[in-house]
């Protein structure tokens, strides 16, 4: 070394994991600002599994619009999906899902993959083993019955008359779930008309007997839950039988026309793919020919679900994430150090801005008297706006510098006021909807898959209270019953539940940051508790990982590879936590500074993102690139500093 480089002894320089954090922050922060498009938004690839792929191509077939081009290249994904055992699963390294497997090789086989390939036969040769189709969900069983390859009588009964339920009746459709509600909606008129256009091949190798390929199920108890909803589902088959003339008549109408209200004006239904899949499916059928307008536009916007690769496959997309890239990106720039009013930012808030959602949805049949003033997740889906989208728009909002503050004010307090009328009764808030919470949706028969309901939880509360403190209003009443919620929802282990990211280490990773910018101080009992979990759990190499089966198995809580979304989540909680000077941040800052990529980014083929627990798992691609820089950027530049409170 020579002479002139040498520290002078008295300036101590600074700690190596600091200088480091600090480039890979730089080269984070480059990588993120080099993703934005031109109109300011952020959108990552929203990666879920080969069902999505399949039921694309099986909606094309049905509707009679093969395109060879197309099956080629959502074939490739498919195949590029299928693991050496011949089977498919619905998250990176899970186990063999058999629904998924049925899809995908029936998909293959449409595709014209023959069933005696090896990679066909070691696919159907599984599934016969693990009790063929008659075991696949309700799902993958009307797809199956569209072709004739499954009894429309051996599905579970969902009728259109439905839609008469009043809300105060159980099970009436605003009990479900908004993403549920949009999918039972058309599904009820397509299973009112039971339509087969006969599939071009046999798929008796999925059977474990061609010849009884409808076995019964098991019965339960008549005095249990699941009884009864057997019962009621037999007595919806009777009602079938005599549910024709004027009241049937008329209940398919009303469906159509809630479904036809709702579509949005770039075509599609909700932003998400299943509904637009089966509204289209059930318009068809009740004679909406393809140049109808609104199928058009429906199937123009499936269109948009695809992202084409460059080695020629083809994938499609559950869902688009724009709003909540966009939010969490603004957010995670300011955290690292870019200046408020850097030009990258006010497009983005301008973008944000030019998204709010001025109208009432579905939210309004239990809020009528609500004004509107949200944010959904996608670009177009102005019928349901979310609270968490909302939560965190307003925390990017609050972070720009922009130069019409009066503007930005205003739809930050239309935002305030929608996400204090959407608080559950138990303090709480959920994505959607208040109150929804309802038992009984999740006992039919025809809800095997997923979630059905949106009841409140941790993750999304968290966002509302640290969204409420950053507007001045921590001390507010609904805000103090949301933070005694959270402080009551914490597991005996230290630990919050994620719901819509996995799992453990993303409920206390939005948790810890929350409570400590609403005020609770950091020697609180229930932030030390949440800290030695997290310096518990922490992985041998310095990051924090966690599978998804942690969401069936109490095994794999907080246990998997390490991360960089997961690592992040769980430094922002530290770094909250008051921790930066603690072992434990070291090393995590060290993982992610020491697995970053020389373009600035990181490596997830893991999925840290969750649509329903266990049943449909999301690898948001742009998650490892935002709480890095989010968590890197605090530890570098110290914890965000709150604006000063404003009168609400
Ligand atoms: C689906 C389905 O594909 C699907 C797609 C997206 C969602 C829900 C909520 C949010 C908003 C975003 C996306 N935030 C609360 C998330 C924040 C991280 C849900 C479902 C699959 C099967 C059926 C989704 Br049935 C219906 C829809």
């Amino acid at each position: 070394m020579t002479a002139t480089t040498v520290q002078p002894s008295e300036t101590p320089s600074e700690p190596e994991t600091l200088t480091a954090a600090r480039q890979a922050t730089a080269r984070a922060v480059d990588h993120l600002l080099g993703c934005q498009d031109p109109e300011g938004w952020w959108k990552g690839d929203l990666e879920t599994n080969v069902t999505m792929d399949a039921e694309d191509l099986m909606l094309r077939q049905f509707l009679g619009i093969r395109d060879e081009r197309v099956l080629a290249a959502a074939a490739r994904h498919i195949r590029s999906q299928q693991r050496a055992d011949g089977t498919w699963a619905t998250f990176y390294g899970g186990p063999s899902e058999l629904s998924a497997t049925v899809e995908a090789y029936v998909a293959l086989r449409l595709a014209g993959d023959g069933p005696d390939e090896p990679h066909m036969a070691a696919a159907s040769a599984w599934v016969r083993e693990r009790g063929g189709i008659a075991r696949a969900r309700v799902f993958t069983r009307i797809w199956l019955a569209l072709f004739g390859w499954w009894r429309w009588e051996d599905l579970p009964e969902l009728p259109p008359e439905l839609i008469y339920l009043p809300t105060w009746v159980p099970l009436n459709i605003y009990d479900f779930g908004c993403w549920a509600r949009q999918t039972i909606v058309p599904l009820t008129i397509v299973s009112a008309h039971r339509p087969v256009r006969p599939g071009p091949f046999s798929v008796d190798e999925l059977h474990t007997d061609p010849r009884h390929p409808n076995p019964p199920r098991p019965s339960a108890p008549l005095t249990s839950w699941d009884g009864l909803f057997q019962r009621l589902d037999r007595a919806l088959h009777g009602y079938r039988r005599v549910a024709v003339g004027p009241l049937r008549r008329a209940a398919v109408r009303s469906c159509t026309r809630w479904i036809i209200e709702r579509q949005e004006n770039d075509g599609c239904w909700g932003g998400i793919q299943p509904p637009a899949v089966y509204s289209l499916i059930a318009l068809h059928i009740l004679g909406y020919d393809l140049g109808h307008p609104v199928l058009r536009a429906g199937l123009e916007s499936l269109e948009r679900f695809a992202v084409w690769r460059e080695d020629g496959s083809r994938m499609i997309e559950a869902c688009q994430s724009p709003v909540w890239d966009t939010c969490l990106a603004t957010i995670a720039l300011v955290d690292a150090g870019l200046a408020p009013d850097h030009p990258a930012l006010v497009k983005a808030a301008d973008w944000m801005l030019g998204e709010e959602i001025d109208r009432r949805g579905d939210w309004a049949v239990r809020r009528p008297e609500l004004p509107p003033g949200g944010w959904a997740f996608e670009f177009h889906n102005d019928t349901y706006p979310d609270i968490d989208d909302t939560a965190e728009v307003v925390l990017a909002l609050r972070r720009v510098d922009h130069p019409e503050p009066d503007r930005v004010e205003a739809a930050v307090r239309r935002a305030t006021r929608w996400n204090l009328g959407m608080q559950s009764k138990n303090g709480a808030w959920a994505a959607f909807d208040v109150d929804n919470t309802s038992p009984f949706p999740n006992r039919l028969p025809f809800c095997d898959f997923g979630e059905v309901i949106d009841p409140p939880s941790a993750d999304v509360t968290a966002h509302v209270v640290e969204m409420l403190a950053w507007v001045g209003l921590a001390r507010d009443p609904r805000a103090r019953r949301g933070i005694a919620w959270l402080l009551a929802e914490q597991e005996v282990d230290g630990a919050w539940f994620g719901r819509w990211g996995t799992n453990y280490v993303y409920g206390t990773g939005s948790v810890v940051p929350a409570l400590v910018a609403a005020g609770v101080p950091a020697s609180h009992p229930a932030i030390r508790r949440a800290v030695a979990w997290l310096e518990r759990v922490q992985n041998e190499d310095g990051g924090w990982g966690e599978d998804q089966r942690s969401y069936r198995d109490p095994e794999w809580i907080a246990r998997g590879p390490s991360t960089a979304s997961q690592t992040a989540w769980a430094l922002l909680a530290l770094l909250a936590a008051g921790e930066r000077e603690s072992k434990a941040v070291e090393r995590a800052v060290t993982w992610l500074t020491d697995t970053q990529l020389s373009d600035g980014s990181w490596d997830e083929p893991q999925f840290t993102g969750t649509g329903f627990p266990w049943d449909f798992s999301i690898n948001y691609h742009l998650y490892r690139q935002v709480f890095p820089v989010t968590a890197l950027g605090r530890y570098v530049y110290g914890e965000p500093a709150l604006p000063p409170a404003r009168d609400a």
